[in-house]
């Protein structure tokens, strides 16, 4: 009876309130999301959600992100599923503005965790936590996603960049790490046969320069501004 009256209440309620047109900006690790994200910035009509790096350096005082590196037997599971937990909060982030970019998505950790379960990281019965947590939360939060934009960019170029910006938690990454990362997302995003796909994916060349990308950042933002309703 109580659910009757509730869901007559919440109706005029729902239907008043509209979401933002919400975006996710995926590709390796350094192939330019948070230079995407920055462009964005400069737009009062759009929240701009960053990757939650930096929580994920000091939980309780503690590197969670250099321990993963340092012993990724140990510590990949408990990294991965606080990755989540940070991500789902970014998702039901609430927004009064008309456009949502947010860096990554709970949709890519599972390229981290597919990884990780391919070169044996991640014990079977690890995953099968992290797929369980992960099914739960789809089902029961209201996460919804309208477009991916994905920077397709080639394992060699995000290995300087990486080498350049030189994050120290990163020294130990490989290009072999980078390649699996890469090929993972694209059989995701640009073959399109790994996972179920959130949203329209629109693939960038994260391999130019950054005066070239300024030009294929603005065209994404007309694209994403000026789209028909
Ligand atoms: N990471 C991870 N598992 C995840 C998400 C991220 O192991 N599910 C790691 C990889 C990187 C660091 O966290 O070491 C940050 O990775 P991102 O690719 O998300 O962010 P970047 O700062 O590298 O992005 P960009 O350079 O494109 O701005």
């Amino acid at each position: 009876k109580n659910l009757v009256v509730l869901t007559k209440m919440t109706s005029p309620t729902c239907k008043l309130y509209k979401r933002p047109f919400t975006v996710c900006i995926e590709g390796n690790i350094g192939s330019g999301k948070t230079t995407f994200l920055s462009h964005f910035k400069q737009f009062d009509n759009t929240t701009v959600l960053q990757e939650p790096v930096e929580l994920w350096r000091n939980v309780a005082g503690i590197n969670l992100l250099e321990l993963m590196y340092t012993d990724p037997k140990r510590y990949s599971f408990l990294f991965q599923s606080y990755v989540q937990l940070t991500m789902l909060q970014l998702h039901t982030y609430k927004s009064a503005m008309p456009y949502k970019i947010m860096e990554r998505s709970v949709f890519s950790a599972r390229c981290f965790i597919e990884n990780m379960k391919r070169t044996k990281l991640l014990e079977d019965v690890e995953v099968v936590v992290l797929e369980d947590w992960y099914d739960w939360c789809i089902q029961n939060a209201n996460i919804v996603t309208d477009l991916i934009v994905y920077l397709r960019t080639s394992p060699e170029v995000v290995y300087n960049r990486m080498k350049t910006r030189a994050r120290k938690e990163e020294n130990s990454v490989s290009l072999e790490y980078l390649h699996q990362l890469h090929n993972i997302h694209d059989e995701w995003l640009y073959d399109q046969t790994l996972f179920n796909l959130p949203a329209p994916v629109l693939v960038i060349d994260g391999n130019k320069s950054l005066e070239e990308m300024v030009i294929q950042f603005e065209n994404c933002k007309n694209l994403i501004f000026n789209r028909k309703e």
